[in-house]
């Protein structure tokens, strides 16, 4: 492939209010903006103007969900703005800043270094979707980047760019608070951040209903991704076929890889959609790789023989982690790893996803102590069945993946430890208990 590095969503040139004055710009007449920014407070009527004109950006720039499902973002906003009110009811927008996916860390850096872009891409869907309150639900681990947050937002509101009649414009209201979470690796599932938002246990909900129609409070609410908000920015700031000209026909833009590991570079690295695996990894500088984990534990383990496969929701979607293994890494052991994660952070709310992980586990820890027999392959795929056909959400459904992945693609890494003549546990019982 020939695709190189860009910085779209990375670079530092982004001027605070820019995104929203080129919305407002694409309004063709300012009376038909004078009344549609009237309405932006009570619910948009659907059919003319600004709002209508951003939406219609960003449905012609193909953006899909950057959290990893790739669910069309236009589509979603589209929902939302047709979603009935109730009386006394608005429209929210929530970013989903609960980035938890181990090996995955854009999201904390864009809000670190590029917060303006993430806040302005929520106040650009604010206005696309008629709403007027938003939140940020930042990851527990990341309350150290809550007061520099506030600033920005504070900045903002000074600035006329959140808050009451933003760019000066009657009845333009919209502001944002942060909600700081509490560890929770299941808040990141949108239903289940929206509980935590009201104030309850994390666990998640039913869907259908899905958020757009009844979310926050049962009100109307969008819930997407902070890369997938920066790059709303920038679509509204720069028009949706620019975006659309960028990366592949179902991928369209570029995706931020945060990529860790072993590897000489680690960083974060965006490239427009369709860059192969291969290509990342000659970038990062990895010496002798044998697999990488693509979007975390739930995502794909690639193997050498497929590192020509390309990132894009055609092959290999992905939230964005992407994390090397060189050849001294037992793949067992990672995925072993992966499991004692799920097992941890399941929520426990349903039975299926509550024991089956913890089945999982102690049965990789049984093979990890050179106990196990070629029957556990046979009862690692009923635990699957079970996780995927009977847990309440994707959690309990993606737990067995590292597991199947490393089986297929690693297999000696398990038979070497259901021969137990051959093989030498890390960790021996019967010497520790003597
Ligand atoms: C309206 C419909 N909206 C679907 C919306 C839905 C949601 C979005 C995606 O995430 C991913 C997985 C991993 N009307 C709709 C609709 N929607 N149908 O579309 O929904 P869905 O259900 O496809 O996916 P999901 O359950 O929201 C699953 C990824 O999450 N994951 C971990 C990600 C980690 C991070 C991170 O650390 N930042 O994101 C774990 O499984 O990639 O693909 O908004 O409402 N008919």
């Amino acid at each position: 492939d020939n695709i190189r590095r860009v910085d779209i969503l990375l670079s530092a040139d982004f001027q605070p209010g820019a995104a929203l004055l080129a919305a407002r710009a694409r309004a063709p007449d300012e009376g038909l903006m004078a009344s549609n920014m009237r309405s932006w407070r009570e619910g948009l009527p659907s059919g003319i103007g600004g709002p209508v004109a951003v939406l219609d950006e960003i449905k012609r720039a193909n953006l899909r969900g950057r959290g990893g499902a790739g669910f069309i973002t236009g589509l979603k906003w589209e929902a939302c703005r047709n979603a009935p009110l109730k009386t006394g009811q608005r429209r929210i927008v929530v970013c989903n800043a609960d980035e938890g996916e181990p090996g995955t860390f854009k999201d904390r850096v864009l809000l670190a270094k590029y917060a303006d872009l993430v806040v302005e891409g929520m106040t650009v869907a604010a206005y696309a979707v008629g709403a007027t309150q938003g939140f940020v639900y930042l990851r527990g681990e990341y309350r150290y980047l809550l007061d520099h947050l506030n600033a920005v937002l504070a900045r903002r509101r000074r600035e006329k760019l959140l808050g009451e009649n933003i760019l000066g414009i009657p009845g333009a209201d919209f502001d944002i608070e942060i909600h700081v979470g509490a560890g929770a690796y299941v808040c990141g599932e949108e239903s289940a951040l929206i509980e935590s938002l009201e104030g309850k246990r994390g666990t998640p909900r039913n869907r259908p209903p899905f958020p757009v129609t009844n979310g926050y409070l049962d009100q109307p609410t969008i819930v997407n991704n902070v890369e997938t908000f920066a790059a709303a920015a920038m679509i509204a700031l720069k028009g949706g076929d620019w975006y659309a000209g960028i990366g592949t026909k179902h991928s369209a833009g570029t995706k931020i890889l945060s990529v860790s590991g072993d590897c000489e570079r680690p960083g974060l690295y965006e490239y427009p959609f369709g860059v192969s695996v291969r290509h990342v990894l000659a970038d990062c500088g990895a010496k002798d790789p044998q697999a990488v984990q693509v979007s975390g534990p739930s995502g794909i383990c690639v193997a050498e023989a497929e590192f020509d496969r390309i990132i894009g929701f055609e092959d290999i979607p992905t939230a964005g982690a992407f994390t090397v293994f060189d050849k001294r890494r037992d793949m067992f052991e990672v995925a072993r790893n992966y499991v004692h994660f799920f097992q941890h952070e399941s929520c426990g709310f349903c039975t299926p996803c509550r024991v089956g992980t913890s089945l999982l586990k102690n049965l990789m820890d049984k093979l990890h102590y050179g106990a196990g027999s070629p029957y556990d392959f046979s009862e690692i795929e009923k635990l699957n069945q079970l996780l995927q056909s009977m847990s309440h959400c994707g959690l309990g459904h993606t737990a067995c993946n590292p597991v199947l992945d490393t089986i297929a693609k690693f297999r000696p890494a398990y038979e070497k430890r259901m021969n137990q003549q051959d093989f030498t546990p890390a960790f021996d019982l019967d010497r520790a208990l003597a």
